[in-house]
């Protein structure tokens, strides 16, 4: 009754902010949340640091290698292309897919750098298009305070700043921003609701491409 197993597919539901957001604790209590309800999910990310492509990326990120930033953009972009065929036998197979962080963070942290939108999007035309993409909305300087960065690349507060304003011009109608400096059980319940519905409603709709 709630996408797993009667024959609607899954939800590709996406989560998106800057570094320290919550995304990634929000994602893992939302996921526990609809396991619990009986629905038929799997958590994801980007990049999925598993693949030999997300491998360099790690590194990359860890500052242990040095990348021109169209070649590092590229990479990201193939990290998510090369589990697009998985992405969507899971949802044809009616499995909703969390997932932290997708193509927006792809755009956002790239033209931060000063790279064209333009340029950004192209490689990511034709990646299945989220059903909900959920923005947790919080201050640089705020997401800064949250127990610091961990040391990755991106992790400073005025690049930070930047990515977030593209992030605010990349908005359309499948975003729902989620003010993120609410406590974190109402940024909790709500996701569990954004998601519940996402879910009964797109069980009849068609997958479609970025
Ligand atoms: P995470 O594993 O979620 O902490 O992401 C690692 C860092 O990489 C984080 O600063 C966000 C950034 N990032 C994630 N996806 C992309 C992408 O597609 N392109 C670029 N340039 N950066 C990304
Ligand atoms: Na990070
Ligand atoms: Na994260």
């Amino acid at each position: 009754e709630n996408g797993g197993g009667k024959g609607g597919r899954g939800a590709l539901i996406v989560l998106e902010g800057l570094d320290r957001s919550g995304k990634s604790s929000q994602c893992a209590r939302l996921l526990s949340f609809l396991e619990g309800k009986g629905c038929a999910t799997e958590g994801w990310r980007f990049p999925d640091r598993d693949t030999s492509v997300g491998k360099m990326i790690s590194a990359y990120l860890a500052n242990e290698s040095q990348l021109d930033d169209r070649t590092i953009h590229l990479l990201f972009s193939a990290n998510r292309w090369e589990k697009r065929s998985l992405m969507e036998s899971k949802l044809l197979g009616g499995t909703t897919l969390v997932v932290d962080r997708y193509s927006y963070s792809g755009v956002a942290f790239s033209a931060a750098k000063g790279l064209d939108i333009g340029w950004c999007k192209a490689p990511e035309v034709g990646l299945l298009a989220p059903d909900l993409v959920i923005y947790l909305d919080v201050q640089p300087e705020k997401a800064a305070e949250r127990g610091g960065y961990g040391g990755e690349r991106y992790e400073r507060v005025e690049f930070q700043k930047r990515v977030a304003e593209h992030y605010h011009s990349l908005r359309d109608l499948t975003w729902k921003v989620v003010d993120g400096s609410l406590p974190m059980e109402t940024v909790e319940e709500q996701l569990r609701e954004l998601a519940m519905n996402c879910i009964s409603e797109c069980q009849d709709k068609h997958l479609t491409n970025l």
